[in-house]
């Protein structure tokens, strides 16, 4: 467990917007910084369609149940353990089950920075989270992460509006991420633009804008759409190099609810943690050129991971027995 002492990185609040003042404001313009839309996802179909129960009674055409590869604990840092194949419908029954409950028992200290800090905190104001709340639990379940369900199910794609806050064209792909409370993404960045949609549940969005990169410890793990840190929120006790170099970046506290949308600039560092069972979608966006300068390098390094010639055994994509530089998962 973090020492009661340490104090990490300090945080202000993300640029916060309702969809009411983006609106009368144009629409969005292009940024670089974070931008955290209110009441966005409110006004697309999917507000309204989009729980635990109508997607475990998804089926594929030919009426069967869908089965999922779904991540097997944190693949951010340390060691990527086998996927766990099985039914989506059973998994989202039971989140949907305990949802209720979870909300029932919410309680006002609870999380990186619980509700009571919060509410009282300015825009601008600095503050330090709790990372003690990483240690009130054990993220021992499994997660339904990166499911490209419009691809599978194209009609709904009809549900997100996505359009309405990307004006200009992109090539854009989406993947859903379903789970219970306390699922913790690791540190990373992706290379593309990232609009992340929140249908249910609550999550806690920290996001580290490029310039912290010198602090941000780098991993030599290969993923294909992300960098990944060293760094691993849930055990930073046990990291004293990774913890004092993360003490010393300046951080954004994102706290996102049901019906909100995260606007995340490419190559912003970030980690997620759930208050409540999520559904949540990203959708990543690439203009042409960004296709051209910045998917072409990604798709040779791919192929040369794939080839076996680039960080082959240290990855995301591929089972492997131990993380090279030392720790396990
Ligand atoms: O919601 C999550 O757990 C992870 C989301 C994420 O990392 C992303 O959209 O880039």
């Amino acid at each position: 467990m973090p020492t009661p002492t340490y104090l990490g990185p300090s945080f202000q609040l993300v640029d916060t917007i309702s969809i009411q003042e983006l609106t009368e404001q144009g629409g969005f313009q292009p940024r670089a910084r974070p931008l955290l839309v209110k009441g966005a996802v409110k006004q697309w179909p999917a507000w309204g369609k989009w729980s635990f129960s109508q997607i475990a009674d998804l089926r594929r055409k030919d009426g069967s149940e869908v089965v999922f590869k779904f991540q097997n604990g944190l693949v951010e840092q340390g060691v990527t353990l086998p996927p766990v194949v099985q039914p989506v419908g059973p998994y989202l029954r039971e989140l949907e089950a305990t949802a209720a409950q979870i909300r029932a028992d919410w309680s006002q200290d609870t999380g990186l920075c619980p509700d009571r800090q919060w509410k009282q905190l300015k825009p601008g104001e600095k503050f330090h989270l709790n990372w003690a709340h990483l240690n009130s639990f054990k993220a021992n379940k499994v997660y339904l992460a990166q499911w490209d369900i419009l691809n599978e199910f194209p009609a709904l794609r009809r549900d997100f509006a996505i359009r309405s806050l990307w004006k200009k064209w992109r090539w854009t792909w989406e993947y859903v991420f379903i789970g219970p409370a306390n699922t913790v993404t690791g540190l990373h960045y992706d290379f593309p633009n990232n609009w992340f949609c929140q249908v249910r549940g609550v999550k806690e969005f920290l996001l580290f804008p490029p310039e912290n990169r010198p602090h941000m410890c780098q991993s030599q793990k290969y993923d294909w759409g992300a960098t990944l840190s060293d760094i691993n929120i849930s055990r930073l006790a046990e990291q004293p190099r990774e913890s004092a170099e993360f003490a010393k970046t300046n951080g954004l506290y994102a706290r996102v609810e049901p019906g909100d949308a995260l606007f995340v600039p490419k190559q912003t560092w970030h980690c997620v943690v759930a208050l409540e069972p999520s559904i949540s979608l990203a959708v990543f966006g690439l203009t042409l050129p960004e296709i051209v300068l910045e998917g072409g390098p990604s798709e040779c390094r791919s192929l040369l991971h794939r080839l076996h010639l680039y960080r082959w055994g240290n990855c995301t994509c591929h089972k492997m027995d131990k993380a090279p530089g030392g720790h396990d998962a």
